[in-house]
């Protein structure tokens, strides 16, 4: 509860710094910044390699991940070879030499022993909107059996923690009024809620897309938000970041460099947001698809279904050597 109040008060915060920006119309369309991978990986190296990316996630070891050979192809340059000839996920535009992997989910099947599928305050819900298929985590708008679109996350809380180290998530972002993707390192601990928002976009909003001939919103817009969670409503960092690009047209790297006095935010590689600040607690990952606030809610425009998921092809983490 505590942390649904800190999360409306961020928002009010998110919308006071929305109406102060100045609204400029993106355009759409742009152009898609990588392949799809969902589209181009095997199904018969999913199994194999799933178990081989968890093993890394419960044994912070660093030992060499393998990483299925269709995301290598999709992501070009966020893999390296070892002599051993094994494929290693590297982050995205960073010295690869700087960086030990620790963390890899690629998507080739849902590990109940790494992911909930709900926030631990919420219930959870029955209708089912997610699956884990094609290489990728696909979390797709659904009105439930009340007729109501309804939250869905998926996160390591009490399964994976990491401090500091390198973020990066691959996704395609869903279109319609109401959706509210969002990627987050996160913790509730006591009272203290610290939050670092990598990706969360509100495709309905004014400032944060369009609206396309059919009247479904287009997100062209997301933010990089930090709370450093101590009180309500400590933000200490937040950009909204237009890369004039549809970011429902294909797939992108969101990611932050976590340092101990320093957090630097990625687009695809470039850097977007630096904020001077220290947080030290363990975080933990949170993938997910809410609705409301800054994107209004959601209504018979918003398309739903599998074919308009929040989509994501891998999540990875890494620690500075
Ligand atoms: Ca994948």
């Amino acid at each position: 509860m505590f942390t649904k109040s800190l999360k409306e008060l961020s928002l009010s915060a998110l919308c006071c710094a929305c109406a102060s920006v100045l609204l400029t119309a993106c355009g759409g369309g742009g152009s898609t910044g990588s392949v799809d991978a969902a589209a181009t990986q095997p199904t018969t190296a999913a199994s194999s390699s799933g178990s081989t990316s968890n093993a890394a996630a419960s044994t912070a070891t660093g030992t060499s991940t393998t990483v299925n050979t269709a995301d290598a192809a999709a992501s070009g340059t966020t893999t390296t070879t070892t002599q051993a000839g094994t494929v290693v996920a590297v982050p995205f535009g960073q010295d690869a030499s700087q960086y030990k992997l620790t963390f890899t989910e690629e998507f080739n099947n849902f590990d109940t022993s790494l992911w909930n599928d709900r926030i631990w305050y919420e219930a959870g819900n029955a209708t089912k909107n997610y699956a884990v298929e094609d290489g990728v985590l696909k979390i797709w708008p659904q009105r439930d059996a009340s007729g109501n679109f309804f939250n869905r996350t998926i996160d390591t809380d009490g399964k994976y923690y990491q401090t500091y180290g390198y973020f990066e998530m691959e996704a395609k972002l869903p279109k319609g009024k109401g959706t509210w993707p969002a990627f987050w390192l996160f913790n509730h601990i006591g009272d203290r809620r610290p939050e670092m928002d990598i990706m969360e976009a509100y495709a309905g909003g004014s400032g944060w897309g369009y609206t396309d001939g059919s009247g479904v919103s287009i997100p062209t817009t997301y933010a990089a938000t930090v709370w450093k969670g101590d009180y309500e409503g400590q933000q200490v960092g937040f950009k909204m970041i237009t890369e004039g690009t549809d970011l429902s047209a294909g797939f992108h790297k969101y990611a932050v460099k976590w340092e101990p006095n320093k957090q630097t935010y990625y687009f695809d590689g470039k850097e977007v947001l630096t904020v001077n600040t220290a947080m030290t607690d363990p975080m933990y990952l949170m993938l997910d698809l809410w609705f409301g606030s800054a994107s209004g809610t959601p209504d018979n425009s918003t398309p739903q279904g599998k074919t308009n998921s929040y989509e994501v092809n891998y999540v990875r983490a890494w620690q500075f050597k």
